[in-house]
């Protein structure tokens, strides 16, 4: 395949939310030297785009947008050393999890990107996180900030849960906490007694570098480009979902 060919596909296999393809493919650009910003920017970016505006005249509905998202992230893991800011390297460890009985991650993995494009080294503890799990974390890593993730109004508990496992430990005081997912706000987060709450990926960098003294705007170009992309055309989702 020519460099445009595999470009072509990358773009078309998004659209489709074929994962694996778009995994295989984007290894094979780099092997053929592909430069990433342009698969990124004239593949990925604009196949998403393309989903949203299908979605838009009702010819995608939401499951077709969460596999072209999940194709986009897939393609990502592997782009995402290769984009990330370079310079600021290890400002701090982020200990990450979507906490007990959630499994929503997407939200989550955008975070970590823009955490880990900030300079932060990202420890992932994925979903269902048990506060024992969190704890084991704290006490193997040493991190400077713990986050939790939850997205259904029945695992938002589990952030006061955590945190009083926490205290409980004798770790509370060592660690910052921030919290967030689609359903909580500044002041739940305050009443569980998180540290800070962001709602997106950017503030979400931009506040972990201020909490720990860290100056800075919140990374920028690809990489920034690219979450904002999946953040975009995942709140295009939201009112149809509701809907079900
Ligand atoms: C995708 C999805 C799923 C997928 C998850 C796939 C995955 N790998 O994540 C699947 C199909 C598995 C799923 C399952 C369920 N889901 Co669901 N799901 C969604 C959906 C459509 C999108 C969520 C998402 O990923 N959004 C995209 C991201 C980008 O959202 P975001 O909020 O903008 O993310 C930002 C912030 O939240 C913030 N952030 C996130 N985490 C963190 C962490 C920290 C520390 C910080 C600072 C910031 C931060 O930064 C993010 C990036 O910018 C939502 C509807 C919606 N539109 O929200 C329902 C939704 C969340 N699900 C819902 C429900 C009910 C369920 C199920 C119970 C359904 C069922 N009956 O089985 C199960 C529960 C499974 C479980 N135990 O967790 C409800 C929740 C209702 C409620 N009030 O609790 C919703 C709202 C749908 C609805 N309208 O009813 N779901």
């Amino acid at each position: 395949m020519t460099n445009e060919e595999i470009l072509k596909s990358m773009y078309d296999n998004t659209i489709l939310g074929k994962a694996v393809e778009v995994k295989t493919l984007t290894q094979e650009g780099l092997e053929a030297q592909l430069d990433p910003t342009d698969m990124l920017y004239k593949a990925l970016l604009p196949a998403l785009q393309e989903v949203g505006r299908r979605f838009e005249i009702g010819d995608f509905f939401v499951p077709e947008m969460l596999m072209s998202a999940k194709a986009m992230q897939g393609a990502l893991t592997l782009l995402r050393p290769l984009l990330a800011a370079k310079g600021e390297k290890t400002l701090g460890k982020f200990v990450m999890g979507t906490v007990k009985g959630d499994v929503h991650d997407i939200g989550k993995n955008l975070c970590n990107i823009m955490l880990e494009g900030a300079g932060f080294e990202v420890i992932d503890l994925g979903v269902n996180t048990s506060p024992e799990k969190f704890i084991a974390a704290i006490q193997q890593h040493h991190p400077d900030i713990v986050g939790m993730s939850a997205f259904l109004t029945t695992t938002m508990p589990m952030f006061k849960v955590t945190i009083e496992a926490f205290k409980k430990a004798g770790l509370r005081d060592q660690i910052k906490v921030m919290v967030g997912g689609a359903p909580v706000n500044a002041h739940y987060a305050e009443l569980a007694g998180a540290d800070a709450y962001c709602p997106d990926a950017s503030s979400t960098a931009r506040k972990a570098k201020e909490l720990i003294g860290a100056t800075g705007a919140s990374p920028s170009g690809a990489l920034a480009d690219a979450v904002n992309a999946v953040e975009q055309m995942m709140s295009v989702a939201e009112p149809e979902e509701k809907k079900q």
